[in-house]
């Protein structure tokens, strides 16, 4: 086989290895700060360290198929997904739970994760066209807002309201990183397919469009995967 490495000038891939290195990081962290953890958190702590971890494996694989074949790994990016963003739902269950959350509400979240996921990877990979990504998008578009509406407006926000200080501001932290955090896979997502933006191309260039889209999801794993871990972390350590 012939032999691959990162060229200094190849974003794609370089992001892909800071990506394994960063998440496989992160789950040593976590898992190894579980000894040290109240009875309280560990299982939110444990959640993140399975986060990160499920990053790491997928990234491990994502980097080298990108180094091998220099496409963009959709599929393996969306099993990584449908598996660590559902697990970022139960942390928000595990934290709201002493106030009484119920588990529909993780079934709820779980779901609109599931249809976010799902409708994007048909958009993506099997109706790619101008004139049906932008619906796939739209679609996802709608079960991500709902997500947004229930940890900023709805049962997430009125159980953080009734939790402790530390639980309810660490909810805060969680929301912002589902609004803005989050929203970075939509620009991906319109940088990176043919009329992702209502029929709209944005990048003409087909690999140009790929790699934008790899870079800016690779980005977004990262701020988004590891963050959340930490803001957990940091609540395990502020009341225990
Ligand atoms: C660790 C992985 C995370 C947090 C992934 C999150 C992914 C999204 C919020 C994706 C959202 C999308 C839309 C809202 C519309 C376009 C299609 C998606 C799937 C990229």
């Amino acid at each position: 086989m012939e032999h691959m490495e990162v060229a200094a000038n190849n974003y794609v891939a370089f992001t892909f290895f800071i990506g394994t290195m960063a998440m496989m990081a992160a789950a040593v962290f976590f898992f190894f700060e579980l000894s040290n953890t109240s009875p309280k958190w560990r299982t939110s702590v444990l959640v993140s360290g399975l986060i990160t971890f499920i990053a790491a494996v997928h990234y491990y694989y994502m980097r080298g198929y990108n180094l091998e074949t220099g496409d963009s790994p959709t599929f393996f990016r969306y099993v990584d997904w449908i598996l660590t963003v559902p697990l970022m739902c139960v942390e928000f269950y595990l934290i709201t739970k002493k106030a009484g959350a119920k588990i529909t509400l993780l079934w709820k979240l779980i779901f609109a994760s599931l249809v976010m996921l799902i409708t994007g990877y048909v958009g993506e990979a099997i109706y790619p066209m101008e004139t049906q990504s932008w619906v796939w998008g739209a679609i996802s578009g709608l079960a991500y807002f709902y997500i947004v509406y229930l940890v900023w407006f709805g049962e997430v926000k009125s159980l953080a309201s009734t939790s402790s200080p530390a639980v309810n501001s660490a909810v805060k932290v969680l929301g912002w990183f589902v609004l803005v955090g989050w929203a970075i896979y939509p620009l991906g997502y319109i940088l990176g397919t043919k009329g992702g933006l209502f029929g709209m191309q944005i990048v003409a260039d087909p690999a140009a469009a790929s790699h934008a889209m790899d870079i800016v999801y690779n980005i977004g794993d990262a701020i988004n995967k590891i963050g959340f871990g930490l803001v957990i972390y940091a609540l395990s350590r502020k009341e225990a």
